[in-house]
């Protein structure tokens, strides 16, 4: 597949070493359907292989993010036909993205649009932006990193409750529960997500990486578990030239320049 034959999403570079993904099937409201994901899978490591690109910035229209998984196209799944799909192995491929990434959310990210949201390292949000696991109303459950990603961000106590009526809340409400990093106004969210990931991607690509990897493990690892990993990943970063390089530039008060690795 070729980023020319995406039907579902759209890729593009807006300098500063980002790449972006839209997700294009406004009809839809962006509805994750099976195609959509194969493509996005494609698109991140496509950009995760280019050593161009330092960030990953995903993002819908002002209406949606994304609405979930396609229900259309599950509403006659058995469990069987599920299993063969296999599409959270998907997901996972997703989650390997070892470049930054960062979701730019307007309108409705529900369901698998808010698990997608919240597979991305951080989230910049629209005031219009509304976030929510509304699979009990339509008889299921989250099931691509809701029940544990939500939990894990805004705690028990909300996570349960979202899960368990299927509401939604406001951007300003998933900022005070610490799922969003910030809020901005409607015109103005992808261009503050674009001007984040370009500030990342001004730092070594290495590093980043490696840090994201270590953010990450605190998720997956007890405190001393995390502590030898991010100390070997510490000691790693010696290996690079980019470390001699920043400390250098720092010595010698002048701008680093990378070049990742
Ligand atoms: N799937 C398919 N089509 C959708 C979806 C969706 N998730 N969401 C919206 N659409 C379609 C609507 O059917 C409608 O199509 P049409 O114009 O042909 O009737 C169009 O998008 C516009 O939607 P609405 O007319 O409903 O717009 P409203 O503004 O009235 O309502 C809502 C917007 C509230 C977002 C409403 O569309 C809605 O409730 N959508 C469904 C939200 C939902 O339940 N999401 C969870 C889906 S399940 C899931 O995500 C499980 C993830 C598990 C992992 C995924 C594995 C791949």
């Amino acid at each position: 597949m070729t980023a020319q034959e995406y039907s579902c999403i759209e890729t593009y570079e807006p300098g500063g070493h980002v790449g972006a993904i839209r997700l294009n099937r406004p009809k839809v409201l962006n509805a994750l359907s099976l195609q959509t994901m194969i493509e996005l899978v494609d698109a991140f490591e496509r950009f995760d292989a280019d050593p161009n690109i330092r960030c990953i910035v995903i993002h819908g229209d002002a209406r949606a993010f994304a609405a979930g998984a396609d229900i259309t196209e599950m509403s006659d799944a058995s469990a069987v036909t599920m299993l063969e799909r296999d599409q959270f192995a998907r997901w996972e491929r997703i989650r390997q993205t070892k470049t930054p990434t960062i979701a730019a959310v307007s309108g409705f990210a529900l369901g698998g649009g808010c698990e997608l949201a919240m597979l991305c390292d951080m989230i910049v949000a629209s005031e219009t932006a509304q976030f929510g696991q509304p699979e009990i109303n339509i008889g299921v459950m989250p099931g691509a990193g809701g029940t544990q990603r939500l939990t894990r961000a805004v705690g028990k106590a909300l996570a349960m409750e979202l899960v368990l009526t299927g509401r939604t809340i406001s951007a300003r409400r998933a900022l005070e529960a610490g799922l969003v990093n910030r809020v901005v106004p409607a015109a103005m969210y992808l261009d503050e997500a674009l001007a984040l990931a370009s500030e990342i991607a001004t730092k070594a690509p290495m590093a980043t990486r490696l840090a994201k990897e270590a953010v990450l493990k605190a998720f997956s690892t007890t405190l001393e578990g995390g502590l030898e990993f991010e100390r070997k990943n510490f000691y790693l970063l010696f290996a690079t030239d980019d470390q001699k390089e920043g400390m250098d530039a720092f010595v010698n008060k002048r701008t680093p320049e990378w070049k990742g690795r």
